[in-house]
């Protein structure tokens, strides 16, 4: 359909464990928005690229270490200097594709079992970053996702882990009832999944351009 001069763009992130299939998943939803002619930005998080980016990398590697607390607000540091690019994108129009949010950022964390470190705690510093206008969820069994080969050798990729995060996942999306959250079994043949997050594209897409101004986390 046309698209208005004021519409913004939609705000998608995809979200779920390692060996999930996201990162591949997303550049298959990129090259379909770019076959509609529509333009698109992805983005990863954390961006390893940045300032804070490389001192998570560092942490992720085991090359240095943080305390739990200061990981965290790095981690959400690496979004928030992140917040006014996605924000001139999305009023230019362009689909923004975003790998990881604050919700990794919150179940990440909370899943050390760091008692200083609630749920709410977590998510707190990421209020006020843009909402997204749908949350894909891709949501694999460890057993599906040891199959895939298993993990691979940085600071959270280990099985145990992979199960508190995955159940976290699932506990934080259904206290967020304002969220457009869609979840994908993510154990199924790639295509399926693919055919899955096209379909909730398209649902999205076709509910019309979007005139009235992003929300933020809350
Ligand atoms: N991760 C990712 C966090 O712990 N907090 C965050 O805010 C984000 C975005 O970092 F284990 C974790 C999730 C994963 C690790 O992510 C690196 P990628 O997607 O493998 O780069």
């Amino acid at each position: 359909g046309e698209k208005g001069k004021n519409a913004r763009g939609h705000l998608i992130v995809v979200e779920g464990l390692d060996r999930s299939g996201k990162t591949t998943q997303c550049h298959m939803l990129c090259e379909d928005i770019g076959g509609l002619d529509k333009e698109f930005k992805y983005i990863k998080f954390p961006d390893r690229t940045t300032a804070t980016g490389q001192m998570i990398n560092a942490y992720l590697q085991g090359n240095a270490e943080q305390s739990d607390q200061a990981i965290h607000l790095l981690f959400s540091a690496n979004r928030w200097e992140a917040v006014q690019g996605i924000l001139n994108d999305l009023r230019a129009g362009h689909t923004v594709v975003v790998d990881r949010y604050a919700f990794s950022g919150t179940v990440y964390s909370a899943a050390k079992d760091n008692p200083s470190m609630s749920l709410e705690w977590c998510w707190n510093p990421d209020i006020g970053l843009p909402k997204p206008d749908l949350v894909l969820f891709l949501d694999i069994s460890s057993e599906d996702a040891a199959k895939r080969g298993g993990y691979g050798e940085e600071r959270y990729e280990k099985q145990e882990m992979q199960a508190k995060v995955r159940a976290l996942f699932k506990h934080l999306f259904s206290r967020l009832n304002d969220l457009n959250v869609k979840t994908i079994n993510a154990g199924l043949p790639l295509q399926e999944v693919a055919d899955q997050i096209w379909q909730a594209y398209k649902n999205l897409d076709e509910a019309g351009p979007l005139t009235e101004d992003l929300q933020v986390l809350s």
